[in-house]
């Protein structure tokens, strides 16, 4: 039994160490909910990955807090917490709030490792000592801005480029990269900014020989990716419009993709997303870890995760000094030349919190405390 004494929540706020423009935005600076279990003197920690606005999905850090607040966090002390999986049941009568859920989640996954004595890759049953990592390059001012970022990223080693597109940052990019690097590893996400009257269009990127292209179409959608990816050679991924398990099922069933972007916070968290990860190893379907510019607790969380057997292609998981001048973890996430991060073998996931930084980014903090235990 895993004895959860309080939960601490705090919002930090970091600037970015550069802009990231997707096609539905540009973030300078995040707003980020972390989640610090204390258990019999153990500390835990989650992250939710959240944005500041809800343009990625519905949730934001301002849903996330109310929800834990009120239902999540709650239903967490008053269950009997066996270990991390025992969560999705604990919260199963609320729907949605994915990303909440899995900071909450991730946290006593974290927990029972540290009481296991087992390092958290070990936990969620993975099996790689290292991971093969690739960066995912926001929309820049120009082309000359994105020719040297990739130049500078390839140089660091990275395994695959991806590239924010949208219309009019698309296939003339694709062009002038495809030019310069024939045969480097690329890929595209389109974070659903395209409709089925650019099919003819998107059909035009088989040329460009792209490992995948991301979400092209509605961040909702099964059927128009299913149409899309009948009329492409090139591999779709989905991201945004897996949610779960049977999502992961009803895409492979109905051929919306080729790949599976993994998140953990958009599947809930890491029952969820091992779920996800073995349905699409059972048929055939590799899939990745996505990001979603973490602090270094998120990052470790998605190291761990991407050591399981399935996570075949390089992920967005990347080195700490690509999004932060200076991380809260130590030491901080670094990528080999090779393109690749050591899994920590420690005890736990393996990267020290620095809580001295955090409490110097905390601008909210809140803490809920659990009923006193009757011992029999
Ligand atoms: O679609 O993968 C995405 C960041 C915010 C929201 C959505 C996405 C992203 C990224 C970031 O691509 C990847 C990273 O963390 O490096
Ligand atoms: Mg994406």
């Amino acid at each position: 039994m895993l004895n959860i004494d309080a939960i601490h929540l705090r919002e930090i706020n970091m600037p970015l160490a550069h802009p990231f423009e997707t096609s539905f935005g540009m973030t300078t600076s995040r707003r980020i909910l972390l989640i610090e279990l204390e258990s019999e003197g153990l500390t835990a920690w989650g992250e939710c990955v959240a944005g500041e606005h809800p343009y990625f999905s519905e949730e934001t850090i301002d849903t996330a807090w109310i929800i834990t607040e009120a239902e999540l966090g709650p239903r967490l002390l008053d269950a009997d917490v066996e270990r991390g999986g025992s969560c999705p049941k604990i919260f199963g009568q609320v729907r949605g709030h994915r990303m909440a859920k899995a900071a909450l989640e991730n946290a006593v996954w974290d927990l029972e490792a540290q009481v296991k004595r087992v390092s958290l890759s070990e936990l969620l049953g993975g099996t790689r000592s290292v991971i093969p990592c690739g960066v995912s390059i926001g929309i820049q001012p120009s082309p000359a801005h994105l020719m040297d970022k990739i130049a500078a990223e390839l140089a660091a080693g990275y395994q695959r480029i991806k590239l924010k597109c949208k219309p009019g940052w698309d296939t003339n990019i694709f062009e002038a990269v495809r030019n310069r690097w024939p045969d480097i590893t690329l890929s595209c996400d389109a974070n659903s900014v395209y409709r089925m009257k650019d099919l003819e269009d998107i059909a035009e990127w088989d040329r460009f020989n792209l490992l995948m292209i991301e979400q092209p179409l509605w961040w909702d959608d099964f059927y128009f990716h299913s149409l899309l990816q009948k009329r492409l050679e090139t591999s779709v991924c989905l991201d945004e419009s897996i949610r779960n398990r049977r999502d992961a099922l009803a895409a492979i069933a109905m051929e919306s993709c080729r790949i599976i972007n993994i998140k953990v916070g958009r599947v809930g968290g890491f029952s969820e997303a091992i779920g996800v990860h073995n349905i699409a190893e059972e048929r055939g379907i590799p899939v990745w870890c996505g990001g979603m510019l973490e602090t270094g607790i998120g990052r470790s969380h998605n190291i761990a995760l991407s050591s399981l057997p399935n996570f075949t292609l390089p992920g967005d998981v990347s080195a700490s000094s690509r999004y932060w001048s200076q991380d809260i973890i130590e030491p901080a996430v670094t990528v080999s030349d090779k393109g690749e991060i050591a899994v920590p073998t420690a005890v736990g996931r393996g990267f020290e919190v620095q809580r001295d930084r955090i409490d110097a980014l905390t601008v909210r903090r809140q803490t809920l405390h659990a009923k006193a235990r009757v011992t029999a």
